[in-house]
């Protein structure tokens, strides 16, 4: 077995929020993601972000920019994962469809200082109103100056 590479990525509105979803069926199901997938073979990080995006929600991005990579090693499951974030911006207004009903229960727009609390309240292990899926904790953890990329993009 070898790692494998994820990519998360930060759908941004005008509003500065972005795209979270509780995920289903596969690991980390009731944590919630970003929309994001596979690398697949000779693809960009960018083609990546764009092609996972739309395939989920049926959004465009524009502007996508390298955000920032973690680790994630998720021992129960047995899986290891080299997730790389990216971050862009979605049109004004756009909403997103939940086009893979079998894997997500729905997208909903989150502020950076939401995630920040669900991260917080995981940590203290105080009533979680949204538990974050491993590659987000380790984004906290590993990155903790990632808030300064995100605000420039
Ligand atoms: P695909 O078959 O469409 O390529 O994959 P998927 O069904 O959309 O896979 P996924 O589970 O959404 O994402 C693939 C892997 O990427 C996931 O198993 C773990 C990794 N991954 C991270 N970080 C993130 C993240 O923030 N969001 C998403 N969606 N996946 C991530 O390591
Ligand atoms: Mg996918
Ligand atoms: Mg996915």
């Amino acid at each position: 077995m070898e790692p494998k590479v994820g990519v998360g990525v930060f759908a941004i509105n005008s509003e500065g929020k972005f795209l979270l979803g509780e995920r289903k069926g596969s690991h980390g199901a009731g944590t919630w993601a970003l929309p994001g997938g596979h690398l697949e073979f000779g693809e960009s990080f960018e083609i990546c972000a764009a092609r996972e995006l739309l395939e989920e929600t049926g959004l465009q991005i524009h502007n996508l920019q390298f955000l920032t990579a973690v680790n994630s090693v998720f021992e129960s499951e047995n899986k290891h994962y080299i997730t790389i974030f990216m971050a862009g911006m979605v049109d004004a207004g756009a909403q997103p469809q939940n086009l893979e009903p079998e894997k997500c229960f729905g997208w909903e727009w989150v502020s950076w200082d939401e995630l920040r609390a669900d991260n917080e309240a995981q940590r203290r292990d105080s009533g979680v109103a949204r538990k974050l899926f491993l590659p987000l904790v380790e984004l906290f953890r590993q990155r903790p100056t990632f808030r300064d990329q995100l605000s420039q993009v």
